[in-house]
């Protein structure tokens, strides 16, 4: 059976061992999962202020965090109705996500809640999602925990461990790597430095490198691959239309100026 250490722990030992780790003074992160996990509050948490609520598009937000540049994307939540019915639209904002935080991403966090069960089937919907990204993702990804206030003194390794196998799985997969925030006390600055040390390791990890989304989630080559390339043009066509939208609209309704 695997024992779950904590997280920062692992990585110290693993990395900085051998590795310095920069202290970097920009980082580009996409929260990702399923609707109703926490994303928009850990997007509040980490830039350390309760300024949205609800959110239903792709939402981008930037601030400075203990004198980090910090960019925060956060991706449309996940359903397993949106994912059987493979709404095409859906899955372009869910990839266009990770690359509006040009070069691309740091780290992608895989939020998930721990007063919710985490089992076969939601790991299933998971997989189905994470296919949508090249599998070089993994190597940037870390689970971050939400609702840590329903754990009480519960360590989350405890939780882990007594999820059963598909969480264990989950976790492994993003080589042991994650984090739990109690976004009900999202001015806890703690929380949040541990946290970005963490995606600091991510990137040591990396050697530096952020995810490249490469370009086989193209509808293009998707298309291709079936033979039809004048269907293919007029899909990347829309692609480009929607980002430049999704790219317009983040800007002039989400799009937050630092406050100093
Ligand atoms: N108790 C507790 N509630 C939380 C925590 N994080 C989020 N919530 C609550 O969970 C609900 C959903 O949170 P959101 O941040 O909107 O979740 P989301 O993933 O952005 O949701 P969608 O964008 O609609 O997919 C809200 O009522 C939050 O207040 C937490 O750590 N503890
Ligand atoms: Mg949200």
């Amino acid at each position: 059976m695997t024992m779950f250490l904590p997280s920062t722990s692992i990585g110290r030992s693993r990395l900085c061992a051998s590795v310095h780790t920069p202290y970097l003074t920009e980082m580009r992160i996409v929260l990702m999962g399923y609707k109703f996990a926490g994303k928009t509050s850990s997007g509040n948490t980490i830039l350390g202020r309760e300024e949205i609520k609800r959110t239903v598009e792709i939402v981008k937000r930037q601030g400075e965090v203990a004198g980090r540049h910090i960019t925060v994307v956060e991706a449309p939540g996940w359903s397993d109705r949106a994912l059987k019915e493979r709404r095409e639209a859906f899955k372009q904002q869910i990839m266009l996500s990770a690359s509006l935080c040009p070069p691309g991403p740091h780290c992608l966090l895989l939020v998930i809640r721990v007063d919710t069960a985490f089992k076969e089937k939601e790991g299933k919907i998971l997989n189905g999602y994470m296919k949508l990204f090249n599998q070089r993702v993994w190597s940037h990804m870390m689970v971050l925990f939400t609702f840590g206030d329903y754990l009480g003194d519960t360590p989350i390794e405890q939780h882990i461990e007594s999820e059963g196998k598909t969480l264990q799985w989950l976790v492994e997969k993003c080589r042991n790597r994650y984090h739990i925030l109690n976004n009900m006390t999202w001015d806890d600055d703690a929380q949040v430095s541990e946290l970005l040390e963490k995606v600091e390791e991510v990137v040591v990890a990396n050697k530096g490198c952020h995810f490249k989304m490469g370009r086989t989630f193209l509808p293009e080559v998707e298309a291709k691959k079936k033979g039809e390339p004048a269907k293919a043009k007029e899909k990347m066509v829309n692609a480009e239309k929607q980002s430049k939208n999704i790219k317009k609209s983040t800007s002039k309704n989400h799009k937050i100026t630092t406050k100093q």
